[in-house]
């Protein structure tokens, strides 16, 4: 863990699956907002042409490169390959950023600053100061909920655990087990949170605006809600069960 520590050469990840309309504003918006990242993104064979385009933003400027995957595997494997992939290419640090909007790159300055005093940091919708914008009542109270479960359960230090845009340190992600991620979906990121808090990491959260996303199709599925939820469930039965255990060793 670090104390205040300089961050280093920043990989920002984008997983896309049919991307078409959103991968090059979004590329645009954060080669402005953070100049001196590099861009990654994960693109798994969309049927619609991202990979191509990817390929082609990737010729027109050296900050930006493209790992092509065999076809869609869900968003956890495309995000840990594109881990691979940075910690093999040396980053100090890499960033999780949707592809769709939903995340202002322009917010992402205020998550790198706030990384030099933690070892991850998440973009939280649900700390003072965030918001969401255009999302549909329906898709808040999952998202409340969903992170009152994990926080019910895990006991968790985190608002918006359930959240994708984060900045890992590089030395967070080699201190967790990657190749132990179970979920998929976007129970990958409460999984990868619990495993940074259980390695006794800090994690912090900074505030952001959560856009709806303006074009393209969501991926959210109820397979996806349904794994994060009973892998929540498992992770704090076995945590609570834990926490009896050690309560009975000290009371005897
Ligand atoms: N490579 C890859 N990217 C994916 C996959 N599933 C989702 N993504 C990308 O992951 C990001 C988040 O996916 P979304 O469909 O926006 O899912 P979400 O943000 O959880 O759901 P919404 O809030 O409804 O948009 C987007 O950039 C997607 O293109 C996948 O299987 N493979
Ligand atoms: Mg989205």
């Amino acid at each position: 863990m670090s104390g205040s520590a300089p961050i280093g050469r920043v990989l920002v990840t984008i997983p896309t699956f049919n991307e078409i309309d959103n991968v090059q504003p979004i590329v645009m918006r954060l080669r402005a907002a953070v100049p001196d990242a590099d861009i990654l993104i994960a693109d798994d064979n969309s049927p619609d042409g991202t990979g191509e385009l990817a390929d082609r933003l990737a010729a027109a400027d050296p900050h930006v490169h493209v790992l092509h995957r065999a076809g869609k595997q869900g968003l956890a494997a495309a995000y840990l390959a594109a881990f691979h992939w940075g910690l093999d290419h040396s980053y100090d640090v890499m960033v999780e950023h949707d592809a769709d909007g939903s995340h202002r790159p322009e917010d992402l300055p205020k998550l790198l600053d706030r990384l030099q005093t933690a070892d991850v940091v998440k973009g939280s919708r649900w700390v003072p100061g965030g918001r969401v914008v255009n999302w549909p009542k329906s898709r808040e109270i999952l998202s409340r909920g969903g992170n009152l479960w994990t926080r019910m359960w895990l006991g968790i230090p985190v608002k918006d655990a359930t959240g994708g845009f984060a900045a890992w340190r590089a030395a967070t992600l080699r201190g967790i087990d990657l190749d132990a991620v179970e979920a998929a979906g976007y129970g990958f990121q409460v999984d990868l949170a619990w495993r940074a808090v259980q390695a006794g990491f800090r994690v912090a959260e900074v505030p952001i605006t959560f856009e709806e996303r303006q074009a393209g199709s969501s991926k959210m599925s109820g397979t996806i809600v349904v794994e994060a939820m009973l892998l929540t469930t498992r992770w704090g039965v076995a945590h609570r069960l834990a926490q009896l255990k050690a309560l009975f060793k000290h009371t005897r």
